[in-house]
């Protein structure tokens, strides 16, 4: 294999590993990725703790220098990479709602993910907790609530075209929408939205993949 500057350390079926791939697809950029966690392992290795001392995938690496959390992946790439500045703009103001929406996405929205996903896709259908998972989906509905406001009759969420914002928000949608068993509300703007992001070929070959082999049964 040719060298690769770029490589990319996580497993393809981890949400914030494929958030990373998502932009290393729309950015058309060549890595090398290198599967740990889940039946992976590694997490625990010094080498491995060493780059991430939290053990936790995604981490990038880029020549000898580590960056470790989603999101600041996401940034980290955008301002190193050629085209990347299309997707975080320079611009102090628009650079500042597209932090806000990327805190938005871990801070608010990824902890009901989170219980949503290991309620219903990490527990064995007999032992689902249908009033934790209610709760979750309730909670992340208002939230997304929240994100179909921000959108109005826009196609995104800052400025005129896919940002950041999108990625760090969105990331989260394609799962949502697949999942069985939760109640889900009618939220034209956020579908519509989500429905822009899938049609997406960086997208579809990343994000929106099958993750039906995730589920404990
Ligand atoms: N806030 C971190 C969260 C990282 C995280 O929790 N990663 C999960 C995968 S989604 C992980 O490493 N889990 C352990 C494993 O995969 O074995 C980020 O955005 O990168």
């Amino acid at each position: 294999m040719a060298f690769m500057a770029l490589k990319l350390f996580g497993r393809k079926d981890s949400v914030n590993v494929q958030k990373v791939m998502w932009l290393l697809a729309e950015l058309n950029l060549d890595y090398e990725q290198i599967e740990k966690g889940g039946k992976f392992g590694g997490l625990d290795e010094p080498a491995f703790l060493a780059m991430n001392p939290a053990g936790r995938v995604p981490v990038l690496l880029d020549g000898d220098h580590a960056v470790f959390e989603s999101n600041a992946i996401l940034r980290y790439l955008a301002t190193t990479q050629l085209g990347g500045e299309a997707f975080y703009p320079a611009d102090p103001a628009l650079r500042g709602m597209i932090d806000a929406h990327m805190d938005f996405a871990l801070g608010t929205l990824y902890p009901d993910f989170v219980s949503l996903f290991m309620g219903v896709v990490k527990t064995a259908p007999t032992k689902r907790n249908a009033k934790t998972i209610a709760i979750a989906a309730r909670r992340f509905q208002g939230n997304m609530l929240t994100v179909g406001q921000i959108l109005g009759d826009g196609n995104w969420l800052v400025g005129n075209s896919i940002t950041l914002a999108d990625i760090a928000v969105g990331a989260f949608m394609f799962r949502f929408y697949a999942l069985p068993v939760i109640k889900r509300h009618k939220q034209a703007r956020v579908e519509g939205w989500t429905n822009r992001l899938l049609k997406r070929e960086a997208h579809k070959t990343t994000m929106g993949v099958n993750f039906s082999h995730m589920f404990v049964d």
